[in-house]
């Protein structure tokens, strides 16, 4: 695509995939899937460009191109999973005697990759609430190198000042990565609003059909580009030419569906507010959410995540999962079909109870993907749920 200035929902269409892109190509409107692991070379010392298929693959470079002009960055990294991502950060850029300030709501996976950096590793992680910008400030130590976000938060869908935040880092020489798997680049642009690397689990709302693991990295710094790319082979941590494919093709509704994702998303969010058997509502997107002014400001949306507390405690709660009938009681999140989860017993399970406690995830918190169904039917199903609860 010759034009840059094309808008977000073009981009999700056209950029990687343009034919030019592919060397030898027939004009294919679709980009093709290049399976081979390896490329022949004609002498011993001139390998020409394309080497081997970990290095080099023009499906995932078609895609890489994409995520760097969906997140508004110069780079764009693909992976074979986020956490894959994430460990290649880690494994890139940090060194022994390390010290990360991490946000005390992170996906659990992640904090479970931390604790074993900090037991094998020599880093060192200070977890605080970043809805409190002081809070890191108290936490920067003269050995301090980054600062990692979730914004919104996985599962309390807590909202951060990411401006806020990149310029107190900035004049500390820190760097910040935000996660922003829950907003997708449709609702939100970290890197516009400062953040030195934005990190993807592809496998949510950008691959959006629960049928890829995949992960990005998106940045503009060249040095740091250049660390990450060099480990992304070493490590061997790449997406399949046919899961890059799966994407491409995925993100072509991405804006449709995020729109759709969110709508019902406040339908329900109202829904749940309403309900005599629901203590408490998290949703960006509420009036009553503390950091709606925030949120409002720095994205464009609030995304299809939402998590509830229920009354009772942990038997209602699995007893109203239970009793669910179209929503799938399933981990992930962003897929075109609502999931919905117990973060406690489920997707957070790895950490334990008392940091659990710590970052206010209680034993009656579900958490909620909204999908793309019809609205009616998944508040009807939510509220026969509901009345198979004993309360
Ligand atoms: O599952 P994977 O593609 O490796 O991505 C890890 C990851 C990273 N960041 C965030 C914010 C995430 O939510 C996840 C994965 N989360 C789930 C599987 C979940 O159900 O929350």
């Amino acid at each position: 695509m010759s034009r840059k200035d094309y808008s977000f929902d073009t981009r999700t269409i056209h950029v990687g995939e343009e034919a030019e892109f592919f060397e030898g190509s027939k004009n294919e409107v679709v980009a093709p899937i290049y399976l081979s692991s390896t490329y022949a070379r004609k002498e011993v010392k001139n390998p020409g460009f394309f080497q081997y298929s970990r290095s080099q693959n023009p499906t995932r470079f078609a895609l890489e191109k994409r995520y760097a002009s969906l997140e508004k960055t110069t780079y764009g990294l693909g992976f074979a999973s986020g956490l894959a991502a994430e460990a290649t950060i880690l494994f890139a850029l940090l060194k022994p005697g390390d010290h990360i300030i991490g946000f005390d709501d992170l996906y659990g996976g992640t904090k479970r990759l931390f604790h074993q950096w900090e037991a094998n590793y020599g880093i060192t992680i200070s977890l605080v609430d970043a809805t409190q910008p002081l809070q890191i400030r108290e936490a920067i130590r003269p050995e301090t190198k980054l600062i990692w976000l979730e914004s919104p938060s996985n599962p309390l869908l807590k909202v951060c000042d990411i401006k806020a935040i990149t310029q107190l880092a900035h004049m500390h020489d820190l760097l910040v990565l935000v996660d922003n798997t829950f907003l997708s680049p449709y609702f939100q642009n970290p890197a516009v609003l400062g953040a030195d690397i934005v990190v993807h689990s592809i496998t949510k709302y950008i691959a959006g059909h629960s049928d890829v693991i995949g992960g990005a990295i998106m940045l503009n710094d060249k040095t740091l580009y250049e660390k990450l790319k060099f480990c992304q082979n070493s490590l061997g941590v790449v997406p399949s030419p046919f899961d890059c494919y799966l994407v491409l093709r995925g993100l072509k509704t991405l804006s449709l569906r995020m729109e759709k994702h969110q709508s019902n998303a406040m339908a329900i969010a109202t829904y749940l507010e309403n309900h005599p058997k629901v203590a408490k509502v998290y949703y960006p997107g509420l009036k009553s959410h503390p950091q709606y002014e925030i949120g409002l400001r720095q994205a464009s949306g609030f995304g299809g995540m939402i998590s509830f507390e229920i009354k009772g405690g942990e038997k209602e709660a699995v007893q109203f999962l239970e009793s669910l009938e179209l929503f799938t009681l399933a981990e992930s999140l962003g897929g075109v079909e609502s999931l919905i989860e117990h973060p406690g017993l489920m997707t957070h399970s790895s950490i334990t109870a008392r940091e659990r406690e710590l970052a206010g995830i209680k034993d009656s918190l579900i958490r909620v993907s909204i999908g793309v169904e019809d609205k009616a039917d998944l508040i009807s199903d939510l509220e026969q749920a509901f009345s198979k609860t004993n309360l």
